[in-house]
């Protein structure tokens, strides 16, 4: 396992944070699919069983890159995310215990600091779920369909009786010729690289295909709530309702007017949190050599069904997620994504065009900006964030100078002239 510097060992173990086995394997997949993308499923199921023993895996060998990033400096090290509760995800117990088995397990013994392992029997949650859990789940609730695929919430019966909610997501057969196992490895491999941040959503499980008749299969955390999309929908409409006023026209005439709008659609402290909650999980991924190519407000969660109240977003679908060399660069040199969110170089690609400075995980920074300037503003004008992305229209003068000015530095048309995830995450709007 990785020998981390004894001061971030103990400080993550304070935060509840584990560099878990599973992240660090993943960084060792993702640098394999990173040279060798046709043996992915081989490798997949490598994943597989050392996660299921990982206390074994983790001590006898490392993958490959997680050896890298022990040399590296801990800028290139993959980063826990910041929020103290890092290992609990939304509907997820089993991902907190996996968190917290990761952490209890990755320290060697001469550097074990005094902490209590874990009581045995936590481990057995999350390994279930990853073996059984797409064997035993039951359908709650279609959340999606498509072409593609459906998306359900399901439960699943623990063998100690209790239930827990989670998502299963189908990938269908192609009709396209594209492999749906690579889609499937694909997923896989991008919901690993933000694996143990809270502000992403997180893998419990997934089938090993061996052929594309076999079931293609992911199992995810359950984020209860709605899309952002929806929910800023939401709350466009009900400050519409409070903007739309009585108000007497000539003659005694009586009718109503829409009061212009002069407030950010989410408050400022929702605008920052969503900001601080996707930077996260992008810098996690970012570090982990991965790129997550579809940033945008339908594929963003926003959790409103915790029992405090508390809002939390969170960043899922990682279908479109593109492994970066260590420059940044997709090594594919290829990306999916929605035009409408995409950064001005991933839409010449898009479009059929080769984007003079190449394609870069530095896409994901333009997409975040203009989910941000959605929020602010743009969400029910849809032509004007088209507009804003082409650099011909500007958020109005009443949203917080901080939003327009971080909005604009992620959305700058050069992808070298963009804050990186962790720079954007150091941004002052953000933490004055
Ligand atoms: C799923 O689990 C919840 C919580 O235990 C329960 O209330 C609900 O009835 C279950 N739904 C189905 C369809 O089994
Ligand atoms: C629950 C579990 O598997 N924990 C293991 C963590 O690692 C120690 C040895 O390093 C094992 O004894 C535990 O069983």
């Amino acid at each position: 396992m990785l020998s981390l510097p004894k001061s971030t060992k103990s400080s993550l173990g304070r935060l509840g944070v584990g560099l878990g086995v599973g992240l660090v394997l993943g960084v060792g997949v993702i640098g394999f699919l990173r040279h060798r993308r046709n043996q992915a499923a081989k490798l997949l199921h490598l994943q597989q069983e050392r996660i299921v023993t990982s206390s074994v895996a983790a001590k006898s060998s490392p993958a490959p890159d997680a050896c890298a990033s022990d040399c590296a400096s801990d800028e290139a090290r993959p980063a826990p995310c910041a929020q103290p509760d890092d290992c609990v995800l939304a509907g997820s117990a089993a991902a907190l215990d996996d968190c917290a088995e990761s952490r209890s397990n990755s320290s060697d013994s001469s550097d074990s600091d005094g902490e209590a392992p874990s009581p045995s029997g936590r481990q057995s949650l999350a390994t279930f779920l990853a073996r059984l859990g797409l064997e035993r789940c039951e359908p709650v609730q279609e959340l999606g369909r498509g072409g593609f695929g459906r998306v359900q919430a399901v439960n699943i019966t623990l063998p100690g009786g209790g239930v827990i909610k989670a998502v299963r997501k189908e990938i269908f057969r192609r009709t396209d010729g594209l492999s749906r196992t690579e889609l499937l490895q694909q997923e896989v491999a991008g919901t690993r690289a933000a694996a143990g941040c809270a502000s992403a959503v997180q893998l419990l499980g997934y089938t090993e295909p061996q052929t594309d008749d076999d079931p293609h299969e992911l199992l995810l955390s359950y984020v209860p709530g709605m899309t952002l999309s929806a929910y800023l929908d939401l709350v466009h409409r009900a400050d519409v309702v409070k903007r739309f006023v009585a108000k007497k026209g000539k003659k005694g005439k009586k009718g109503k007017t829409l009061i212009p709008r002069t407030s950010t659609i989410l408050s400022t402290p929702l605008l920052k949190q969503l900001a601080i909650s996707v930077l996260t999980a992008v810098n996690v991924m970012h570090n982990n050599n991965m790129c997550h190519g579809d940033i945008k407000s339908d594929n963003v969660y926003v959790n409103t069904g915790d029992a405090d109240g508390v809002i939390h977003f969170v960043l899922g679908d990682f279908g479109s997620a593109e492994p970066t060399d260590s420059e940044g660069m997709l090594i594919s040199g290829a990306v999916g994504g929605s035009r409408a969110t995409a950064a001005p170089e991933q839409r010449v690609h898009l479009a059929g065009g080769t984007p003079a400075c190449g394609l870069s995980r530095m896409i994901d920074m333009a997409s975040v900006g203009l989910l941000l300037a959605e929020a602010a503003q743009f969400r029910p004008m849809p032509t004007r964030l088209w507009a804003y992305s082409l650099f011909e229209d500007d958020l109005d003068e009443w949203v917080p100078e901080g939003c327009r000015d971080l909005c604009a530095q992620l959305l700058a048309p050069s992808p070298s002239d963009r804050p990186s995830a962790k720079e954007a995450l150091a941004h002052w709007w953000l933490n004055e």
